[in-house]
């Protein structure tokens, strides 16, 4: 079982996260558990002080130490193996399809969703394994990017999917883009499915996803295609829908 402890100051945020979808099946199915800590159970003092005002001035409160490393302590005990200390931040390491292993080597991971300006940096080199950041933007706290972290994680774990779909068909794992996808009914509005999605000859379907998959990529993202080797028969449907007038139709950018 894959076990995740969040340390945060709106454990509701990550109970109600826990409640819905592939992430409360896993939870059912004992694939994994999410063990929520409010640092303000750890405060020292009668007002369950938990920030404070920042050394040098300046507005805005800073996390401090103790009921942080006193939550974090509380993690640990719960682990014989030990854990993997993680703090979600944005001067953190950018997560990714590809580096989502580096995570899932951890079984015990220990999140920690800060609030306010941050925590008081000696947490960070006393207790912090890693930093890891969702990308180049501020929110107001780390819990979503906590419960992207699992959400990401969960999701490839083996049975956490409802179907007997691989994980690995989503979009990314094989490092392009998704395909598109429609559903019923056959014309709406005067829009129609692609007539090979209804054509019933698989082989045609898989080509036709694979093409899209292709110059989606080239078009959208680029840089994706620059460390991904592409087959010769890659190449040959990717030239042949670019070489098309409207090849690839609106994803065209000029
Ligand atoms: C607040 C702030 C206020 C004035 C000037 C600069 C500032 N930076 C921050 C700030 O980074 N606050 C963080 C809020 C403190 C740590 C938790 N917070 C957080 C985590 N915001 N964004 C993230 C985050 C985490 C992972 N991936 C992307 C963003």
């Amino acid at each position: 079982m894959r076990r995740f402890s969040v340390i945060t100051l709106f454990p509701e945020l990550l109970t109600a996260f826990a409640g819905v979808g592939i992430v409360r099946r896993a939870c059912e199915r004992g694939l994994i558990d999410i063990q929520l800590l409010n640092p303000r159970d750890f405060a020292a003092d009668a007002r369950r002080s938990v920030d404070d005002n920042a050394y040098g001035g300046g507005p805005g409160m800073v996390m401090m130490v103790q009921p942080l490393r006193r939550a974090i302590a509380a993690a640990r005990r719960t682990a014989p193996a030990g854990v993997h200390v993680v703090y979600l931040s944005p001067q953190g390491r950018t997560l990714s399809q590809p580096t989502l292993p580096l995570l899932e080597r951890h079984p015990h991971l220990v999140l920690l969703a800060g609030r306010y300006e941050g925590v008081d940096e000696r947490l960070i080199e006393q207790d912090i394994d890693e930093e890891w950041s969702l990308g180049d933007f501020v929110l107001s706290g780390g819990e979503i990017a906590a419960m992207a972290v699992i959400d990401a994680l969960t999701r490839r774990l083996p049975g956490a999917l409802g179907d007997e779909r691989s994980a690995l068909a989503d979009s990314f794992e094989h490092g392009l883009l998704d395909f598109p996808h429609y559903t019923r009914p056959e014309i709406v509005d005067g829009q129609e499915v692609p007539a090979v999605l209804l054509s019933g000859n698989h082989a045609a379907i898989a080509l036709w996803r694979r093409q899209q998959a292709l110059v989606r990529t080239w078009r959208r993202r680029p840089d994706l295609l620059v460390n991904c080797v592409l087959s010769a028969a890659d190449r040959a449907l990717l030239d042949k829908c670019l070489s098309e007038p409207q090849g690839g139709s609106k994803d065209a950018q000029s």
